[in-house]
């Protein structure tokens, strides 16, 4: 019956099983140069720090493995999953000829620029944070620019400063950051800005809040306590806050934190009114709301406060809370977690890692 029915159609159609085969092969080939052409191929510069490995594994989630080149510098390369699941490669943004030749080699066309030094650290060695963040930025945007490349540069709430409005800072304010930090995330924007309108780069980025995730902790920033917390909240540790009781900062969690750069760089270009430093917010609390909600949890959590003069300066210059309604408007930002939904998860998935 099979036999027959195929023999009739193959008559009815004039069509040969090799004819049959020889179309099923072109195609194939028709399917992989449109995944060659369409597909984003994507360098991470910074892939092993504390935005980087999550971004890494996300973009790979979403775009297939081959695609997404895990770029390090020495000292910090790839270990474990990022190192297993796909490309790598040494990618110094202090050496354009190295970007030049990673984004060549591998057709990138969409890099996402990570490598910055967060406040503290950028306080205490100011020199070095312009150089990666402010420097590192001309040369990528260079490469950008000759290759055809978009470029996602994360700016933060540190590029405002003590003269911005503190609570719903909108959008478009003032911009008079006090730390270099701040110093260099207004420039990273400017300069982004000025690369789209001069030479048309595709150059977008969001103001990052203080990020919160328990896979890699993050190194020398002003709101690295709130990640700090959990771990000793796990550990059945006393913690010593460096935050004065009061201080609002902006936080988020880090799936909300990836998905902003991922649907920011996806987003239709004609809804973009702006481009660099987008505000998106999802939670505000000082160091007593989230000690509070995990003690929920954890009812003998105990916490003291040795004030940092240094951390407590940066965060008293920082706003309480942005405005977010640009990113909700231009390519529909919507934050999914909350402090209570967020620390429901850190505190199970960091029991699960400290174990
Ligand atoms: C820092 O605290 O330096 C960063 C940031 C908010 O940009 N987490």
């Amino acid at each position: 019956m099979f036999f027959a029915l195929r023999a009739s159609i193959f008559t009815i159609f004039k069509i040969s099983i090799p004819y049959l085969v020889k179309k099923i092969c072109l195609l194939c080939s028709l399917v992989n140069i449109y995944l060659k052409i369409f597909m984003k191929n994507v360098l991470v510069i910074g892939s092993t720090g504390q935005i980087g490995s999550e971004l890494t594994r996300e973009l790979r989630k979403r775009y297939g493995n081959d695609n997404i080149v895990a770029g390090f510098i020495k000292g910090a390369e790839p270990t474990g999953e990022l190192k297993e699941t796909g490309p790598a490669a040494e990618a110094d943004v202090t050496n354009p000829e190295m970007i030049a030749n990673v984004v060549k080699k591998h057709n990138v066309d969409t890099i996402y620029n990570l490598a910055a030094l967060l406040s503290v650290v950028a306080e205490n060695k100011p020199r070095l944070a312009w150089k990666i963040g402010v420097d590192g930025l001309w040369n990528i945007l260079e490469v950008a620019r000759e290759n055809g490349c978009a470029v996602f540069t994360p700016s933060s709430i540190g590029s405002f400063g003590p003269s911005t409005p503190r609570v719903l800072t909108p959008q478009d304010t003032v911009q008079r950051p006090g730390t270099i930090y701040g110093v260099s995330k207004v420039t990273t924007e400017l300069l982004s800005d000025y690369y789209f309108k001069k030479y048309g780069v595709d150059t977008r980025s969001v103001r990052f809040p203080g990020l919160i995730s328990y896979v890699t902790p993050p190194g020398g920033g002003t709101t690295d306590y709130a990640v700090d917390i959990y771990y000793a909240a796990v550990r059945g540790e006393e913690f010593v806050c460096p935050i004065k009781k009061g201080t609002l900062m902006d936080m988020m969690y880090m799936p909300d934190g990836l998905h902003a750069a991922i649907s920011l760089m996806e987003a239709d270009p004609s809804r973009l009114k702006h481009r660099n430093g987008f505000n998106i917010a999802s939670m505000s609390f000082d160091p007593e709301k989230i000690y509070q909600t995990i003690k929920r949890y954890k009812p003998d959590f105990k916490m003291v406060y040795d004030v940092d003069p240094l951390k407590q300066g940066i965060a008293d210059s920082w706003p309480d809370c942005l405005d977010d309604s640009a990113a909700r408007e231009e390519w529909d930002w919507r934050p999914q977690f909350d402090l209570d939904s967020m620390t429901v998860d850190m505190l199970k998935n960091l029991e699960r890692k400290l174990k």
